[in-house]
């Protein structure tokens, strides 16, 4: 049984916590207001103060903030407090153009910290655990997120940070390492390192995996849990808005709860911008509410999801965030069709004989799009004669085909070709752009 990190705020009635957020909405949008100068000038040219924000729905005159806000004031023009009250400094990956920097105040980090002992301790996770981190320490925030929720929970962090995949094995085997954080395709990776060490899962101490910073299927967690002998949880976050620790799982494993007293949650539609009725599927737009180093007013993170707000039987009464689909900004176009890697993905995993190794090539030929997905496949498979390798073959491919909507040429490649990684997996390689 697991436990409740913080029951006041976990288990807070509906109609408490819309105060609460209110009370904390007020604050956020004054002090954005006053010192942050990007702020001030949106407010003004809608001719809005922030006191005419009276209640939650009120939220909605207000413009949405994006990456490109943060990029314009690059490094700190977003900042609410001089740096002398920042004791730390992020960075987001910046995989496209400029990284943006994220700051915290001593308060923020512990919220922070907070935060991340909530999922932490929802998974399982107490005092008589020892923690591995994968994620590599640095300007990312998975690593440092992890590392402090696990220390106010009273864990033995064990920082071993990102890479070195033998020497990742060498201490679980040595440290006796129960918990596991990282990415998601990470844990595959291991997975995949030990079967070729001729390490056996089993003679491990693992029991529960912490696993987030990219989009992951219900057949991977499958797929890990099965090969790990342990129980995958999944955790949501973004630096911008404070890095892991925005939404995690409860042990019903069936959404995470995104944690709303400190973030305000709506889903608009990506291309209008209008705000959707609960449940439905669209953008995730976050406010913070208790943040004071780095406010951020309706940010767009252009990861597709929907919201639940049914009861969870968990007892946490917050709104829990389905699984994204993987990024607006990522959601590839194919001749006309919305493709999102994760149905690629969630279509492998249904196929007996595909590895948890996939990518998605997409180039144009002429005016026509065309898309190939590149698996790796068990070595029985690719050695198979002719005949069964093209039913095979023709089998992926009309799956993939019924799930999308649109088609797609498949390659089976050897186990081991689709490059590793030790970060977050490269699932699309997108050669139309730049043309
Ligand atoms: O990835 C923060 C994080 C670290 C979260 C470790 C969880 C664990 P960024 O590098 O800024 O921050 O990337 C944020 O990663 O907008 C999503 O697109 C994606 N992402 C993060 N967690 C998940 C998840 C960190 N559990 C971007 N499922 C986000 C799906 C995720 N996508």
């Amino acid at each position: 049984m697991s436990g409740i990190w913080d029951r006041e705020h976990e288990c807070m009635p509906r109609e408490e916590l819309e105060q609460l957020q209110l009370e904390r909405l007020q604050a956020t949008l004054n002090r954005a207001y006053k010192n942050v100068t990007c702020y001030r000038n949106k407010f003004k040219e809608l001719g809005i103060l922030p006191e005419d924000i009276r209640s939650l729905a009120d939220l909605a005159k207000l413009p949405y903030t994006t990456k490109d806000d943060l990029r314009l004031n690059y490094p700190y023009g977003m900042f609410a407090v001089p740096l002398r009250e920042v004791v730390r400094i992020h960075a987001s990956s910046g995989t496209t153009g400029k990284a943006t920097v994220v700051g915290y105040t001593k308060n923020d980090i512990k919220i922070w910290s907070n935060l991340v002992a909530r999922f932490m301790t929802a998974a399982g996770v107490t005092h008589d655990d020892l923690v591995q981190i994968t994620f590599g320490y640095g300007l990312f925030t998975g690593a440092f997120g992890l590392h402090y929720g696990a220390e106010a929970i009273g864990a033995s962090v064990i920082p071993a940070s990102a890479g070195n995949t033998d020497k990742q094995i060498a201490i679980m085997q040595d440290y006796r390492s129960t918990v596991l954080v990282g990415t998601p395709s990470y844990a595959l990776t291991l997975a995949d390192r030990m079967e070729k060490l001729g390490v056996d899962p089993k003679t491990l101490a693992l029991r529960v995996g912490l696993f987030g910073g990219e989009p992951w299927s219900e057949a991977m967690r499958r797929e890990i849990e099965s090969r790990l002998f342990l129980s995958a949880t999944d955790n949501y976050g973004l630096s911008e808005v404070i890095g892991p620790g925005v939404a995690g799982e409860c042990p019903e494993k069936n959404g995470m709860h995104l944690y709303e007293d400190t973030f305000l949650a709506e889903i608009i539609d990506p291309d209008t911008g209008l705000i959707l009725p609960p449940g439905s599927v669209g953008e995730l737009v976050l406010t913070t509410l208790t943040k004071e180093a780095l406010p951020l007013i309706r940010y767009r993170t252009r990861d597709i999801t929907s919201l639940d707000y049914s009861p969870c039987p968990c007892g946490r009464t917050s709104v829990r965030m389905k699984k994204t689909m993987g990024r607006s900004d990522d959601m590839l176009i194919i001749r006309g069709v919305n493709v999102f890697p994760s149905q690629v993905e969630e279509v492998l995993f249904s196929i007996d004989g595909c590895q948890p190794h996939y990518q998605i090539v997409v180039d144009r030929k002429g005016t026509m799009d065309v898309m190939e997905v590149e698996i790796e496949v068990t070595e029985k498979i690719f050695f198979d004669e002719m005949k069964k390798q093209r039913q095979f073959l023709e089998n992926v491919g009309k799956k993939i085909t019924s799930t999308l909507g649109v088609s797609a040429t498949v390659r089976l490649v050897e186990p081991g070709h689709i490059p590793r990684h030790e970060g977050k997996a490269v699932r699309v390689v997108d050669r139309r752009r730049g043309e």
